[in-house]
């Protein structure tokens, strides 16, 4: 432990601490713009400045020592974190009423702090073009403050190093390898970059006009699904605490919104288990392409297509929950309803922007048509709610309609990491042995460590499973796997490190409140609770699921199901 004092209280920490750390426990706040917990440390930005003797330091980067006086409130201390923010904001596009992070700018909350009314250096500014040739992700270098928080995400969390620094000096931007457009490179829009970004300088391709003007249209059925993920953070978006679960509210929302009928993701999800574990079951008896890989995930898959293309035989063929159910909304339910699937908008609302991506895949589509045909981010769900003049917090809970309402607890527990392991083993157990698993809650894949393991007894056969979640921790599987080093049945992976709780399209969640909570394991805890309350928890007993095969798909992995439900991706 060292000991210094911060403004004359002292504080006590463990050795490498710094002391911005150790100043945020004994409720001194500095404010910062570059640091972000665990990911970006690098003193960049320079806001977070404290004296100690005659020096400013920026506190982020700098190590407690015994001994050490510290002052962070000083008329110093003041005019230089207003002079720094003062010539981040001379450089800066302005248009805090019409931007995309309006409320939620790190930026515009330290001016508001620091008490900026005015400019003191207005000179010069850079100019940049919108980059928005991406399905997912747009960028607009001239708000980028060059925190450096983005590149980190993108580099170190997931090992795509899609962007950089680049140029120097005045002219220093953020950007992709040659000035790309970042359609054209690695970048496998996972949107990490965007929930790591304190303003407005990433955000999400928008699609809410094209549903507004779907929903206007008499001549279109504009049918909405959500995932799973949505349900523990949309509350948020209306100030609701993290965590909290709104099913009920959503469901109601969405049909105040206009949608004609309102569909769970769950259902497919339970539907894709029955698809994967039987795939699992087949490859496991044929000794074929193991381990089995999860494909839920476009981040991933895109992942594996650039950089293990030797790998994509060992993804499971089949296509992701919302986009399986997309297709059965267009064939099963159209004909149900007697309506041309010409005439059928689906919607998906998904804590992704990478399923933007998804939805406009070839591979993903049917009969000339795409199975799922526009996808809004939890955050743009919102914004619909709130142009329509909801009061959400005070919506009454509504149910989901039929065919494709019911979901069980296993289908809403995808929104974890290990998720899907689970709700797969739950199924493939039962399948297999013809025994009741007693405990469904399987803890070894649950949680928040970057690789965990389980291993199952299926008749004397032991079959290994891994969980890696954020692309680096997939990255160091796949790499064990190669090198013989490791040796699994069936792996599932998340893009976005929590999983889909903490994906790119789900509510941004501020620097300041990241260092004091780990929203991944806040928002897991709500679906692992939803799970608990849910009547039904294993995917094979959903009846609809049941219902689903007898009227129409035969079997799991029928002929059928391969036609509508399984895609292949090719090298
Ligand atoms: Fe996900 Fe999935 S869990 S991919 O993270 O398999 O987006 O929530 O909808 O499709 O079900 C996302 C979440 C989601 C699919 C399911
Ligand atoms: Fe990198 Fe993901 Fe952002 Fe693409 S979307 S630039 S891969 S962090
Ligand atoms: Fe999208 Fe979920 Fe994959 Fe993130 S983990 S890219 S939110 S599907």
């Amino acid at each position: 432990l060292v000991k210094l004092t911060i403004d004359g209280i002292e504080v006590e920490v463990p050795k490498g601490t710094t002391v911005l750390e150790a100043a945020r426990k004994i409720g001194v706040e500095i404010p910062t713009l570059c640091y972000l917990k665990e990911i970006n440390k690098v003193g960049a930005c320079r806001v977070c400045v404290v004296e100690v003797g005659p020096r400013l330091l920026a506190s982020c980067t700098l190590e407690a020592e015994n001994g050490m006086h510290v002052k962070t409130n000083t008329q110093k201390v003041r005019e230089a974190r207003r002079a720094v923010v003062e010539l981040i904001l001379s450089n800066h596009k302005r248009e805090c009423t019409t931007c995309i992070r309006s409320e939620n700018c790190e930026l515009q909350s330290v001016s508001k702090e620091l008490n900026i009314r005015d400019l003191r250096f207005e000179g010069e500014k850079t100019h940049e073009d919108i980059d928005s040739a991406s399905t997912s992700v747009v960028r607009d270098p001239e708000k980028c403050i060059l925190c450096g928080r983005c590149i980190a995400t993108c580099s170190e969390v997931q090992t795509v190093h899609a962007i950089g620094f680049a140029r120097r000096g005045f002219n220093t931007k953020v950007a992709p390898t040659f000035n790309r457009a970042l359609a054209n490179t690695v970048c496998v829009n996972c949107g990490q970059c965007i929930m790591a970004c304190p303003v407005g300088a990433l955000y999400e391709k928008e699609n809410i006009k094209e549903v507004w003007r779907a929903i206007s249209n008499p001549e279109k059925f504009v049918v909405v699904q959500t995932a799973p993920a949505v349900r523990v953070a949309l509350g948020e978006e209306f100030g609701m605490p993290i965590g909290t679960r709104v099913t009920g509210k959503m469901v109601a929302a969405l049909r105040r919104v206009g949608f004609d009928k309102v569909f769970d993701t769950d259902f497919g999800a339970d539907l894709t288990i029955m698809e994967e574990g039987t795939e699992l079951i087949s490859r496991l008896n044929k000794g074929e392409n193991l381990p089995l890989m999860t494909s839920c995930c476009p981040g991933w898959v895109k992942f594996v297509e650039h950089y293990y293309p030797e790998m994509i035989d060992n993804l499971s063929t089949c296509k992701s929950p919302s986009e399986m159910e997309g297709a059965l909304i267009k064939s099963y339910f159209a004909a149900k309803m007697g309506i041309d699937p010409k005439n059928i908008v689906t919607v998906s609302i998904m804590p992704c922007v990478g399923k933007k991506f998804e939805g406009q895949r070839e591979e993903l589509s049917h009969e000339g048509m795409q199975d799922v045909d526009i996808v809004l981010t939890t955050r743009e769900l919102a914004q619909m709610i709130k142009e329509a003049g909801i009061d959400f917090k005070n919506l009454p809970d509504e149910q989901f309609d039929n065919p494709f309402g019911e979901g069980t607890g296993a289908a809403v527990i995808f929104g974890a990491t290990g998720g899907v392991a689970e709700a797969a083993l739950r199924t493939v157990y039962e399948v297999i042995t013809g025994n009741d698993l007693d405990n469904v809650e399987i803890t070894a894949v649950r949680g928040v460590t970057g690789i965990k393991e389980a291993v199952i007894d299926l008749n004397g056969r032991q079959v290994k499973a891994a969980i890696a979640h954020g692309l680096s921790n997939a990255r160091r599987l796949l790499d064990m796997i190669k090198s013989g080093e490791r040796q699994y049945d069936f792996i599932e992976v998340m893009a976005c490190p929590g999983g889909c709780v903490t994906g790119g399209g789900q509510p941004i969640v501020d620097a300041k409140t990241r260092e004091k909570m780990d929203v991944r394991v806040e928002r897991a805890k709500a679906i692992y609770e939803e799970d608990r309350h849910l009547p039904i928890r294993k995917s094979h007993k959903n009846p609809d699921i049941t219902r689903i095969y007898e009227e129409f798909l035969g079997q799991p992995n029928s002929h059928k199901s391969h036609e509508l439900l399984h895609t292949h991706y090719v090298k």
